[in-house]
C-alpha cells in the first residue's frame, strides 16, 4: 500500500469541482486517510515547492496555491502514487488525455486543478508537511476484498 498528497488547488474549489474529484479516486478505489481544507500560507507554499523555487512561474505559482483554499487529502492504495498521478494526467489541462482530470476539466496552462506526489519520497515529506501522524486514520473499509483480490494473503 501506498500513500499520497493529493491537493486540490483553490482552481478546482473555487469552479465546485472537489466532490466530483474526489468521487474519481473513491470510485477508483482509493482510500482516503486524511482530509481538510486549509489556506496555504506562504511559508508552507514556499516548503512545499521549493524544488520550483528557480523556476520562472515559481512567484505565479505561491500566489495561486496561497489565493484560496485548497483541499489536502492523503490517499492510499496499491502503487497509489502512480496511479494518482496517471489519474491527474499531463500538468496542464491543454495537452492533459480526455478522461484525466486535467484533460477533463481544465484549460488553463497555469492553473491545473489538483497536486500529487510523484515518488514515495516526495509523498513522505509532503504528507509531514501537512499532517501529523495522528491525523491519518487507519481503518478496515467494508469492501476491501473486494477493490483487491486478497486471497493470496495481500492485496492484489
Ligand atoms: P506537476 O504538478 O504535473 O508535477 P510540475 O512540473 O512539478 O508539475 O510543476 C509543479 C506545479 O507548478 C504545476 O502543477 C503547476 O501548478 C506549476 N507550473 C509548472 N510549470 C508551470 C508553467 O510553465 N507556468 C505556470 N505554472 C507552472
Ligand atoms: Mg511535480
Amino acid at each position: 500500500m501506498e500513500k499520497t498528497l493529493i491537493i486540490l488547488k483553490p482552481d478546482a474549489v473555487q469552479r465546485g469541482m472537489a466532490g466530483r474529484i474526489i468521487t474519481r479516486f473513491e470510485e477508483k478505489g482509493f482510500q482516503i486517510c486524511a482530509m481538510k481544507l486549509i489556506t496555504i500560507d506562504k511559508n508552507l507554499a514556499e516548503k512545499h515547492y521549493g524544488v520550483h523555487k528557480d523556476k520562472p512561474f515559481y512567484p505565479r505559482l505561491l500566489q495561486y496555491i496561497t489565493s484560496s483554499p485548497v483541499v489536502v487529502m492523503v490517499l492510499q492504495a496499491v502503487n497509489g502514487i502512480a496511479v494518482a498521478r496517471k489519474m491527474m494526467g499531463a500538468t496542464f489541462g491543454s495537452k492533459a488525455e480526455p478522461g484525466t482530470i486535467r484533460g477533463d476539466f481544465g484549460l488553463s496552462n497555469s492553473f491545473n486543478l489538483i497536486h500529487g506526489s510523484d515518488s514515495p519520497e516526495a509523498a513522505a515529506q509532503e504528507i509531514a508537511l501537512y499532517f501529523s501522524k495522528e491525523d491519518l486514520q487507519s481503518y478496515e473499509r467494508a469492501n476491501e476484498k473486494w477493490v483487491y483480490d486478497v486471497s493470496g494473503g495481500s492485496p492484489e
